[in-house]
C-alpha cells in the first residue's frame, strides 16, 4: 500500500504546552521504518507550518481558545491530504485532536465517511458547552456541522460526518453537557464499560456492521484511549483505559477487514512521558492497523 504520513506539530487545542513534538516523537519511535518493513511504499510529506503560541496572544475567540491559527493549521491539513490519490492511505501525526477537524475532511475526498473515534473523551463539546474552551475537545461536534461555522466547514459547504457513520470506543470521560450532545446526535459510543462486558472483538462487529454503508473509514486514535499506565505520556489521562492488547486487538480486526482508509495519532506528549514509550506504543497500533501480524 501506499502511505503517506502528514505531521501536524499544534498544541493550540490543548490546555498545556507539549503534544506539538507529537510528529517528532513518532517519527523517533520509527514509524516510517515500521511500516516499510510491512511492505508499504511510505511518503513522508513533513510537517504542516503551525503558530508558535508564544509569538501570538492568547485570543479566545467566542469560547475558542487559539481559534484562527487552529483553522489555519486544520485548513493546510486539509488541502494537503485531498490533494493525495485516493487510494494513498494518509496517516496524520499530531498534535492535539483538534487536528482532526482537517485531517478527517481531508482524508476523506469529499465521500460518505466513517469515522472510528478511539478515545477516552467523546470530544464533543461545542464552544457553547465546553467547560473550557480548548478546541481538542470539539473536533467531533465540528465534523458533524456543529460549532463554529468555519471550523464545521473545514470540508467544503455540503461535506460533513453524519453522526449515524461515527463508533466512539474507550470512552470513559464526558462533560454533563457534552453528554447530552452525543445522544442528541445519536452518536454509537462503547463506553469502558462496553469494552468491558462485550469485549473488542464483538464491539468491532458491530461498528463494521453499523458503518457498512460508508464510502471511506477513518480512524482517530488518541493516545489517551489506551491506560495511562502504558501511555503516560498524554496531556489528559483518564484511568482505566485500554489495555495494550485491546488496542492491538481493535487494530487488527479493523485491518482483517481492509475497509480502512485513513487513521490519525493524535495526543502523545513527550514532555510527560517516559522514555517514548507512548510514542513506541503508538507505533505498534499503527503497524497492527497496517497489516503486522503475530504469526
Ligand atoms: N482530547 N472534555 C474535556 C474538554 O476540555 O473539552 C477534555 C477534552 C480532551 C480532548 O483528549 O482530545
Ligand atoms: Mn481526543
Ligand atoms: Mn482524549
Ligand atoms: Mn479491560
Amino acid at each position: 500500500m501506499d502511505i503517506s504520513i502528514l505531521g501536524i506539530p499544534m498544541d493550540l487545542g490543548a490546555g498545556r504546552r507539549g503534544v506539538d513534538m507529537g510528529p517528532g516523537a513518532l517519527r523517533n519511535a520509527r514509524l516510517n521504518a515500521t511500516l516499510r518493513g510491512l511492505g508499504h511504499h511510505v511518503t513522508d510529506l513533513g510537517d504542516v507550518p503551525v503558530t508558535i503560541p508564544e509569538t501570538i496572544d492568547k485570543l479566545e475567540q467566542g469560547g475558542l481558545i487559539f481559534r484562527d491559527s487552529i483553522l489555519d493549521a486544520c485548513r493546510e491539513a486539509y488541502r494537503r491530504l485531498s490533494a493525495l490519490s485516493p487510494d494513498t492511505f494518509p496517516i496524520s501525526i499530531g498534535g492535539d485532536h483538534s487536528v482532526s477537524m482537517g485531517t478527517v475532511a481531508g482524508a476523506s475526498q469529499g465521500q460518505r465517511t466513517g469515522l472510528i473515534w478511539v478515545d477516552a473523551h467523546t470530544d464533543y463539546n461545542t464552544p457553547g458547552s465546553s467547560p473550557s474552551g480548548n478546541i481538542h475537545g470539539m473536533p467531533v461536534a465540528h465534523l458533524t456541522g456543529l460549532g463554529d461555522p468555519d471550523l464545521s466547514r473545514i470540508g467544503g459547504q455540503d461535506w460533513r460526518v453524519r453522526p449515524e457513520d461515527i463508533v466512539m470506543i474507550g470512552i470513559r470521560s464526558v462533560d454533563a453537557a457534552e453528554r447530552d450532545l452525543v445522544k442528541e446526535a445519536g452518536i454509537k459510543v462503547y463506553t469502558m464499560k462496553d469494552v468491558d462486558t462485550l469485549g473488542i472483538s464483538r464491539i468491532t462487529e458491530e461498528a463494521m456492521e453499523r458503518l457498512s454503508g460508508v464510502q471511506r473509514l477513518h480512524v482517530s486514535f488518541d493516545a489517551d484511549a489506551l491506560d495511562p499506565s502504558l501511555c503516560p505520556g498524554v496531556g489528559t489521562p483518564v484511568l482505566g483505559g485500554l489495555s495494550y492488547r485491546e488496542g492491538h486487538l481493535l487494530m487488527e480486526l479493523l485491518a482483517e477487514s481492509r475497509r480502512v482508509t485513513s487513521m490519525d495519532i493524535v495526543e502523545v506528549n513527550p514532555t510527560l512521558d517516559t522514555r517514548n514509550t507512548t510514542a513506541d506504543v503508538m507505533v505498534g497500533m499503527a503497524a497492527s492497523l497496517l497489516g503486522q501480524q503475530i504469526m
